[in-house]
């Protein structure tokens, strides 16, 4: 079912000054990786990944949240950008050639939108393809898939971690600064494919909601932003996206 685009919907994006657009799991669904709150099939589907995306998961049971990890970077490396992500990259191309302003702030850990081809990805949650040492500031590079061990040492003989922000971590200070600057500039606030509960990212968009600015939703199913922004449009973020971007 193609999601009608009301056409001031299309002008709202055509006209923006400078945009922001907030991406979640939904936008890399397409490409093949399940979302945050899907459950991995298998052997993974009897854990809630909020319980593993922690620090005290980790210190806890380093073997099983690495296993974890490192499992969904096997799946991020093998996935490709889709539809979706090929958009955003044309939106920016667009916005910044007609002298305008584009930022993306991703919550996702995949790196999907760089390997499309977009520049200055804002990455509010980190990198599951970037590791560091849990107790030094070592940070290895070219880390072989699968993992030698699990979990895996640092020279130091600390362990190694995904370089991901895990609930009760503060967002990298750059990173939410970045964010919140550009929330509070824009005129036009995009979320896509976000279930829109993980704070302090989805409190971003209230920054231009309150400014009473356009704001709007690509979604495939209904979140409490739903009901609070300009134009919610309900479908697949690689069906609805190329259609909002003027080809
Ligand atoms: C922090 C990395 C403080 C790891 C993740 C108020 C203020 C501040 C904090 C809190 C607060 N209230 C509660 C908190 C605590 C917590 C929080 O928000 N909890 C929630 C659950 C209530 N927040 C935190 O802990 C944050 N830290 O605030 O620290 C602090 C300050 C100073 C000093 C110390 C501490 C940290 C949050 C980051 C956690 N890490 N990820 C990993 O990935 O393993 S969050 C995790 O959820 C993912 O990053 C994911 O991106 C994120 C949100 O999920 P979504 O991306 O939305 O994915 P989801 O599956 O939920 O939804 C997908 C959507 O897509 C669905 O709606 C679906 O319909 C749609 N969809 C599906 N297919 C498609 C589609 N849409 C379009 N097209 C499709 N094809
Ligand atoms: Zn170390």
């Amino acid at each position: 079912m193609t999601t009608p685009i009301p056409a001031e919907a299309l002008r709202a994006v055509a006209d923006a000054g400078h945009i922001v657009v907030l991406t979640g799991a939904g936008i890399s669904a397409e490409s093949g990786i399940p979302t945050f709150r899907d459950a991995i099939d298998g052997f993974w589907s009897q854990y809630d990944p909020r319980d593993l995306a922690t620090p005290e998961a980790f210190a806890r049971d380093p073997e099983l949240v690495t296993r974890w990890y490192d499992m969904r970077r096997g799946m991020c490396a093998a996935a490709s950008p889709n539809a979706g992500h090929q958009a955003l990259v044309h939106l920016q191309q667009q916005v910044t050639a007609r002298g305008g302003r584009f930022t993306l702030l991703t919550q996702n850990i995949d790196g999907l939108h760089q390997r499309a081809g977009s520049t200055e990805v804002v990455e509010l949650h980190g990198s599951i393809l970037r590791w560091r040492c849990a107790t030094c500031a070592a940070h290895p590079q070219d880390l072989p898939m699968p993992l030698p061990s699990f979990p895996a040492s640092c020279a130091c003989g600390g362990h190694l971690r995904p370089g991901v922000v895990w609930f009760g971590e503060a967002l990298p200070e750059s990173a939410l600064e970045a964010a919140v600057e550009a929330a509070a500039a824009c005129d036009l606030f995009m979320s896509v494919g976000t279930s829109a509960v993980v704070y302090p990212a989805a409190g971003l968009i209230d920054l231009a909601n309150d400014r009473g600015v356009a704001t709007m939703e690509v979604n495939r199913d209904p979140t409490p932003l739903t009901g609070r922004v300009s134009w919610a449009l309900t479908g697949c973020a690689g069906e609805v996206l190329p259609r909002l971007v003027t080809p």
